[in-house]
This record gives structure tokens, C-alpha cells and sequence, in this order.
């Protein structure tokens, strides 16, 4: 027993020493000796060890710079016509127009003047051109020579072709008309009007009784041989056979 507690005691004491020698170890780079024990070349880095735990939430961050301006948006729909405004005031009394303004005036009367000098001028060329082809114009009606001889049915027949009818004056102007129609050509005109159907009654060609006459002295006569009436070239009339060639007039 005694040996054994001789021998722990000596293994204690040299393990003691060991360790202090080698807390005081100095190593040198070059020759990496030391005084007591050799070192060891330094080993490699190890592997990454594993992701930590999740760290608490931090603190909320300052407010961010503020962003660019955004284009356009959409056109939006149209919206409710607004009431209407009060009237404004009333503007400043214009001023007094000059005598420029009386110059232009008399300048386009003048111009207006010429123009319907020109204008009258081409009427009478115009009027005189018709009346030598045979036409006449009183108000609203023509009278025209279509032929220089008819009997009465070819006259109504020729004045229908051309959607007129025989000329029947209804008044003295018209009459007139007509009788110088006669005179220029020199020829009686057998007028739209009989009494064929009614003998005394003459009668249109719309059937409506004749309002207008122009009778010669002791006419009309002819009584059931006579049924058409003729203008003479002094405008009296004459009741007439049907049946002779005479001067053919329309009226449009
Ligand atoms: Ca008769
Ligand atoms: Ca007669």
C-alpha cells in the first residue's frame, strides 16, 4: 500500500510539471520547435455549420423618398351639363361706322344697277327671239305656235302630245295674246272650246263652261253646223265648222 500511494503521487507530480512547461511553450515560426514539445501544422477550415435560429423582428425602417409622377389615367365619362351662368354685363356702344362704309354701299348699288340694266336687256333680246318662233307669255301661261295649219281634233291632238291642250283665252290680256299670234302669221286659230256636246253651251276642253268671250257681231250662229270657235286676227270670235285648217296654238 504504501508503494502504490509512492507511485500515484510521483505520476501526479511529473503530470503537473508537463503541464506547466507546456503552458509556457515557445514556439518559434521558422523552426516550429520549442523548448519541450514539437507543434503541429494548423489544420483546414471546417464545414459552415447550420442556419441560426430566426432573430427577432427588427425595428420599423424611416419612411422611403416619395416616387416618380405616374402617367395619365383613363379619360372619364362625360359629365352633367351645368346650369347657365348669369348674364354678363353689357359691353360699350360701338363706334359710329364712316363714311367708308356709305362708299361701299353706293359702289354695290351701282354694281347692282349695271347688273340689272344687263339683265333687262337680255329679257327683251330674249322676249323678242320668242315672239318671232311664235311664243307668247301673259303672267303665268305660254301660248305657242305648234303648226301653221290643223283641223280642230289634229290641233287637240298635237297640243296633248306635247302635254298642253289648245289655247282657250280666259280673259282679254290673254285674248290679246292670241290675236297677235294671229295677225303675226297671218291665219285664224281654232280655240279649246266647243258646243258639240250641248249646242249654246260652249265648253271648255276640261268640260267647264267658257267664263271669258269675245263674241263678233252676230255670233255665235251656226247653231248644229257650226260647234268649233275661231279667233280672228282682230281677237273676235266666230263659231266655226270644225272641220277647216287653221293656225295650231298650245297653251303651257
Ligand atoms: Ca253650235
Ligand atoms: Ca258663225
Amino acid at each position: 500500500m504504501y508503494l502504490l500511494a509512492t507511485f500515484q503521487f510521483l505520476m501526479l507530480a511529473i503530470s503537473l510539471t508537463m503541464t506547466s512547461v507546456q503552458g509556457k511553450c515557445d514556439c518559434e515560426p521558422k523552426t516550429n520547435t520549442c523548448n519541450f514539445v514539437p507543434c503541429g501544422l494548423p489544420g483546414s477550415n471546417g464545414l459552415p455549420g447550420r442556419d441560426g435560429n430566426q432573430g427577432p423582428k427588427g425595428e420599423k425602417g424611416d419612411q422611403g423618398q416619395r416616387g416618380m409622377l405616374g402617367p395619365p389615367g383613363k379619360v372619364g365619362p362625360m359629365g352633367i351639363k351645368g346650369e347657365r351662368g348669369p348674364q354678363g354685363p353689357k359691353g360699350p356702344k360701338g363706334d359710329k361706322g364712316g363714311n367708308q362704309e356709305l362708299i361701299s354701299l353706293k359702289a354695290e348699288m351701282t354694281a347692282l344697277q349695271e347688273e340689272m340694266r344687263m339683265l333687262q336687256t337680255f329679257i327683251n333680246k330674249y322676249r323678242q327671239v320668242m315672239i318671232l318662233s311664235g311664243i307668247r307669255i301673259v303672267d303665268e301661261k305660254w301660248f305657242k305656235v305648234m303648226e301653221s295649219e290643223g283641223t280642230f281634233e289634229e290641233g287637240k291632238k298635237i297640243c296633248s302630245q306635247s302635254g298642253a291642250q289648245l289655247a282657250a283665252p280666259r280673259n282679254s290680256k290673254e285674248n290679246r295674246a292670241l290675236q297677235q299670234l294671229a295677225k303675226q302669221f297671218g291665219k285664224n286659230i281654232y280655240l279649246g272650246m266647243s258646243d258639240e256636246e250641248r249646242e249654246g253651251t260652249f265648253q271648255y276642253q276640261n268640260g267647264q263652261t267658257v267664263s271669258y268671250t269675245s263674241w263678233a257681231s252676230r255670233e255665235p250662229n251656226g247653231e248644229r253646223k257650226e260647234n268649233c270657235v275661231e279667233l280672228y286676227t282682230d281677237g273676235d270670235w266666230n263659231d266655226k265648222s270644225c272641220e277647216y285648217k287653221m293656225l295650231v296654238v298650245c297653251e303651257f
